[in-house]
């Protein structure tokens, strides 16, 4: 797998819906989508995951379900994101079988163990980097030397900050020597997805 730097998700917190931001997402022409929608059921989410997962491959872009392993597998999409109240990471790998992509959620370095330990994980989002508003019941703000040794447990799990990200972090946040960042509302603040997408991958 070579691994994108940069991971998009989408928002209910947006005054766009999800497929607007699908496009724009692909429009810009990025790697990794992940369709973050938790006010839906996974019926009235369907055929909006449909269109998504479409325009993705029109553009080559890996699209990943947040939470949804039943629909993910439905779908046929490439992978799901499965936090700590999510189906077990052993579970969904049983379920999924091999080459569809599971990620984990880690927050600590006891997260991180489990996460090394399960054997069933493509990679982790580690977090949160920063406050935002963008995740209800935000577990707490990691600090420096948290992040060190969470990498450090991790070893070469791919790895992905996340938490209130913007283009002015990323240089302070790989020199940490995670594998990239998720980005999520910063990607819709004005003016437009593209430019701010443009601006991430400038900064590297
Ligand atoms: N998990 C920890 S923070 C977060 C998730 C899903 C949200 C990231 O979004 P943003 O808007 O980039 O802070
Ligand atoms: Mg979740």
């Amino acid at each position: 797998m070579n691994w994108p730097t940069y991971m998009c998700l989408t928002t209910d917190g947006s005054d766009r819906p999800h497929t607007d931001q699908v496009q724009a997402l692909c429009s810009a022409g990025v790697d990794w989508v992940q369709l973050r929608a938790r006010e839906m059921s996974d019926q009235e989410l369907e055929p909006i995951a449909f269109e998504c997962m479409i325009r993705c491959r029109e553009i080559g872009s890996t699209f990943v379900l947040n939470d949804r392993l039943d629909l993910a597998l439905r779908l046929g999409a490439d992978g799901v994101h499965l936090g700590k109240l999510d189906t077990p990471w052993a579970e969904a790998r049983e379920r999924a079988g091999a080459g569809f992509l599971i990620g984990g959620t880690v927050n600590s370095v006891e997260d991180a163990e489990r996460a090394v330990a399960s054997g069933v994980l493509d990679y982790v989002g580690v977090g949160p980097f920063k406050f935002t508003h963008t995740k209800k019941n935000l577990a707490p703000v990691l600090v420096v030397s948290d992040v060190r040794a969470i990498l450090e447990t991790l070893g070469d799990l791919p790895s992905y900050a996340i938490g209130g990200i913007e283009p002015a972090d990323i240089p302070e946040v790989l020199a940490l020597g995670v594998t990239g960042a998720a980005i999520c509302s910063v990607l819709y603040r004005k003016p437009n997805v593209s430019d701010i997408y443009q601006t991430l991958l400038n900064t590297l």
